[in-house]
Protein backbone atom coordinates (compact mmCIF):
# COMPACT_ATOMS: atom_id res chain seq x y z
CA UNK A 1 0.00 0.00 0.00
CA UNK A 2 2.79 2.48 0.87
CA UNK A 3 4.38 1.81 -2.46
CA UNK A 4 1.29 3.14 -4.06
CA UNK A 5 0.96 6.28 -2.15
CA UNK A 6 4.89 7.06 -3.21
CA UNK A 7 3.71 5.95 -6.45
CA UNK A 8 0.91 8.72 -6.28
CA UNK A 9 2.69 10.94 -4.38
CA UNK A 10 5.77 11.09 -7.29
CA UNK A 11 3.02 11.54 -9.85
CA UNK A 12 1.22 14.24 -8.54
CA UNK A 13 4.58 16.06 -8.03
CA UNK A 14 5.55 15.40 -11.64
CA UNK A 15 2.16 16.66 -13.07
CA UNK A 16 2.63 19.79 -10.77
CA UNK A 17 6.22 20.56 -12.00
CA UNK A 18 5.34 19.83 -15.75
CA UNK A 19 2.11 22.06 -14.72
CA UNK A 20 4.30 24.96 -13.54
CA UNK A 21 6.93 24.42 -16.44
CA UNK A 22 6.42 26.74 -19.56
CA UNK A 23 6.04 24.50 -22.18
CA UNK A 24 8.64 26.40 -24.55
CA UNK A 25 9.46 26.13 -28.45
CA UNK A 26 12.38 26.36 -30.34
CA UNK A 27 12.91 29.91 -30.99
CA UNK A 28 11.73 30.36 -34.60
CA UNK A 29 15.31 31.74 -36.62
CA UNK A 30 15.83 35.60 -36.79
CA UNK A 31 13.80 36.13 -39.78
CA UNK A 32 15.95 38.96 -41.72
CA UNK A 33 13.85 42.63 -41.56
CA UNK A 34 13.80 45.56 -43.22
CA UNK A 35 17.18 46.59 -44.65
CA UNK A 36 19.66 48.13 -41.83
CA UNK A 37 20.91 51.41 -41.85
CA UNK A 38 24.01 51.84 -43.22
CA UNK A 39 27.18 53.02 -40.65
CA UNK A 40 27.70 56.25 -40.84
CA UNK A 41 31.27 56.49 -41.07
CA UNK A 42 31.89 57.62 -44.78
CA UNK A 43 34.91 55.05 -45.00
CA UNK A 44 33.36 51.88 -44.15
CA UNK A 45 32.64 50.71 -47.58
CA UNK A 46 32.12 47.20 -47.10
CA UNK A 47 29.02 47.71 -45.59
CA UNK A 48 27.89 49.96 -47.35
CA UNK A 49 28.08 48.02 -50.45
CA UNK A 50 25.84 45.43 -49.16
CA UNK A 51 22.94 47.70 -48.41
CA UNK A 52 20.22 46.84 -50.79
CA UNK A 53 19.37 50.68 -51.68
CA UNK A 54 23.12 51.25 -52.91
CA UNK A 55 22.46 48.96 -55.86
CA UNK A 56 23.79 51.00 -59.27
CA UNK A 57 25.98 53.02 -57.03
CA UNK A 58 30.17 52.04 -57.83
CA UNK A 59 32.74 52.69 -55.05
CA UNK A 60 36.14 54.40 -55.75
CA UNK A 61 38.29 54.92 -53.30
CA UNK A 62 40.91 57.95 -53.71
CA UNK A 63 44.27 56.58 -51.77
CA UNK A 64 47.40 57.65 -51.34
CA UNK A 65 48.86 55.85 -54.81
CA UNK A 66 45.38 56.80 -57.22
CA UNK A 67 42.18 55.54 -57.81
CA UNK A 68 41.20 52.28 -56.77
CA UNK A 69 39.64 50.89 -58.83
CA UNK A 70 41.54 52.94 -61.48
CA UNK A 71 38.97 51.54 -63.91
CA UNK A 72 35.05 51.26 -63.61
CA UNK A 73 32.42 49.80 -65.77
CA UNK A 74 28.84 50.84 -65.28
CA UNK A 75 25.33 51.24 -66.66
CA UNK A 76 23.91 54.19 -67.86
CA UNK A 77 21.98 55.80 -65.13
CA UNK A 78 24.19 54.61 -62.29
CA UNK A 79 25.94 56.81 -59.93
CA UNK A 80 29.54 56.74 -58.59
CA UNK A 81 31.05 57.55 -55.56
CA UNK A 82 34.34 58.73 -54.95
CA UNK A 83 35.51 58.43 -51.52
CA UNK A 84 38.85 60.45 -50.05
CA UNK A 85 40.41 57.80 -48.20
CA UNK A 86 43.62 59.37 -48.54
CA UNK A 87 44.49 61.78 -45.66
CA UNK A 88 45.50 64.63 -47.66
CA UNK A 89 43.07 66.72 -50.26
CA UNK A 90 41.82 65.45 -53.65
CA UNK A 91 39.58 66.53 -56.08
CA UNK A 92 37.67 64.58 -58.63
CA UNK A 93 36.80 66.52 -62.02
CA UNK A 94 36.38 64.75 -65.78
CA UNK A 95 39.26 64.87 -68.35
CA UNK A 96 41.03 67.28 -69.64
CA UNK A 97 42.69 69.33 -66.91
CA UNK A 98 41.74 72.00 -66.20
CA UNK A 99 38.67 72.84 -67.96
CA UNK A 100 37.05 69.26 -66.98
CA UNK A 101 35.16 69.84 -70.27
CA UNK A 102 35.47 66.27 -71.56
CA UNK A 103 32.64 64.78 -70.18
CA UNK A 104 28.77 65.78 -72.20
CA UNK A 105 27.61 69.16 -70.65
CA UNK A 106 31.09 69.38 -68.04
CA UNK A 107 32.96 72.38 -67.46
CA UNK A 108 34.49 73.64 -64.69
CA UNK A 109 32.79 77.22 -65.21
CA UNK A 110 29.53 75.12 -63.78
CA UNK A 111 31.20 75.33 -60.17
CA UNK A 112 29.59 77.34 -57.86
CA UNK A 113 26.39 78.01 -60.26
CA UNK A 114 22.87 76.28 -60.16
CA UNK A 115 24.51 73.61 -62.69
CA UNK A 116 26.88 72.40 -60.73
CA UNK A 117 24.84 69.01 -60.25
CA UNK A 118 25.22 68.67 -63.34
CA UNK A 119 29.10 68.63 -64.16
CA UNK A 120 31.31 65.92 -63.80
CA UNK A 121 33.41 67.65 -61.30
CA UNK A 122 33.57 67.31 -57.37
CA UNK A 123 34.08 71.39 -57.52
CA UNK A 124 35.93 71.72 -54.61
CA UNK A 125 38.67 70.01 -52.26
CA UNK A 126 37.54 66.82 -51.07
CA UNK A 127 39.08 66.31 -47.67
CA UNK A 128 39.85 63.25 -45.91
CA UNK A 129 36.44 61.11 -45.97
CA UNK A 130 34.53 63.24 -47.82
CA UNK A 131 32.59 61.73 -50.62
CA UNK A 132 31.44 62.60 -54.71
CA UNK A 133 29.08 61.55 -56.26
CA UNK A 134 28.11 61.29 -60.27
CA UNK A 135 24.93 60.05 -61.73
CA UNK A 136 26.36 59.17 -65.52
CA UNK A 137 23.52 59.24 -68.10
CA UNK A 138 25.84 59.57 -71.31
CA UNK A 139 27.48 55.96 -72.91
CA UNK A 140 31.28 56.12 -72.77
CA UNK A 141 34.28 56.22 -71.86
CA UNK A 142 34.74 59.24 -69.32
CA UNK A 143 38.14 59.76 -68.17
CA UNK A 144 38.96 61.62 -65.17
CA UNK A 145 41.95 63.16 -62.85
CA UNK A 146 42.34 64.30 -59.31
CA UNK A 147 42.72 68.03 -59.96
CA UNK A 148 45.19 68.19 -57.65
CA UNK A 149 47.39 66.12 -58.42
CA UNK A 150 46.50 65.46 -62.46
CA UNK A 151 49.00 62.45 -62.10
CA UNK A 152 46.37 60.37 -60.59
CA UNK A 153 44.08 59.52 -63.79
CA UNK A 154 40.61 57.24 -63.98
CA UNK A 155 38.13 56.13 -66.31
CA UNK A 156 34.68 55.36 -66.41
CA UNK A 157 33.04 53.22 -69.06
CA UNK A 158 29.36 53.84 -69.02
CA UNK A 159 27.52 51.40 -70.83
CU1 LIG B 1 41.66 69.44 -63.39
Amino acid sequence: MKIIKVFIFVLVLSVVVMACTPYRTPKDPPTPGPAQEAPKSGLDTAAVLDTPEKKGETFVEITSSGFVPQAITINAGETVTWINAATINHWVASNPHPSHTGYPGSSSSKCDTAEEKTTFDACRRMESGVKYSFTFTEKGLWGYHDHLNSGFRGTVVVE
